[in-house]
C-alpha cells in the first residue's frame, strides 16, 4: 500500500522547491553596476554669443547624462580639479541605506576639496523616469547640472506606449551679469 502512495510526496516536494525558488528569485538578476567619471573642470563655454569660464563636468554645459535602469547600482567618481569645494546631489533619488551618497554638502558629506575625489555609490530602487543631478554647494548648481535618466527594468514596459524617440530637455538660466546690472 505504501508503495502506491510513494509518487505523491516527491511531486509535492518539487512543487514546494519551485515555490521557494520563485520567492527567492522572483525574476532573473538583470541589474548591473554602471560606472561614470565626473571630472569637474573650468571650461570656456560660449552660449548666446558670449564666452565665459564655467565650472563644468567633463567640460560640458549642460553636463553629461547618466542613464541607468531601475535596480542598477551607480558608481560615479567625482574628481575636483577646480578651486571651489564641490558636491553633487542626485535630485529625486531616494537614497535607501546610502544617505552618504546624497551629495548635500555639510549635511551628508564634507565637500570634495580641490584635488580630491569621491565615489558616489547607490542603487536605484523603486523609481524610474527622468531626474537630474546638480552641484549642492554654494551657487555652483548654476552651471553644474545634467539629466539622470532611469529606464524601466529590462523586459518591463513603459507605463505608456513606447516612445518613438526620447530627447532629454533641460532648462537652465544663463544671465549676462553686466547687462542685468545695467538694467537695474
Ligand atoms: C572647503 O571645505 C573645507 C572642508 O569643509 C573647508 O574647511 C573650507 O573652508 C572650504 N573652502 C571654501 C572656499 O569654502
Ligand atoms: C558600494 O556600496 C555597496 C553597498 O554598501 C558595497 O558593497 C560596495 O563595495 C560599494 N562599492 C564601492 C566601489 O565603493
Ligand atoms: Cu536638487
Amino acid at each position: 500500500m505504501g508503495v502506491y502512495l510513494l509518487p505523491s510526496p516527491p511531486s509535492l516536494a518539487v512543487v514546494f522547491i519551485s515555490f521557494v525558488t520563485l520567492s527567492v528569485h522572483p525574476e532573473p538578476e538583470l541589474a548591473i553596476t554602471r560606472h561614470y567619471k565626473f571630472d569637474v573642470t573650468l571650461q570656456d563655454v560660449t552660449r548666446l554669443c558670449k564666452t565665459r569660464s564655467m565650472v563644468t563636468v567633463n567640460g560640458k554645459f549642460p553636463g553629461p547624462r547618466i542613464v541607468a535602469r531601475e535596480g542598477d547600482r551607480l558608481l560615479i567618481k567625482v574628481v575636483n580639479h577646480v578651486q571651489n569645494n564641490i558636491s553633487i546631489h542626485w535630485h529625486g533619488i531616494r537614497q535607501l541605506r546610502s544617505g552618504w551618497a546624497d551629495g548635500t554638502a555639510y549635511i551628508t558629506q564634507c565637500p570634495i576639496q580641490t584635488g580630491q575625489s569621491y565615489v558616489y555609490n547607490y542603487t536605484i530602487l523603486g523609481q524610474r523616469g527622468t531626474l537630474w543631478w546638480h552641484a549642492h554647494i554654494s551657487w555652483l548648481r548654476s552651471t553644474l547640472y545634467g539629466p539622470l535618466i532611469i529606464l524601466p527594468k529590462l523586459g518591463t514596459p513603459y507605463p505608456f506606449p513606447k516612445p518613438h524617440r526620447e530627447v532629454p530637455i533641460i532648462f537652465g538660466n544663463l544671465i549676462h551679469y553686466k547687462k542685468a546690472i545695467k538694467l537695474l
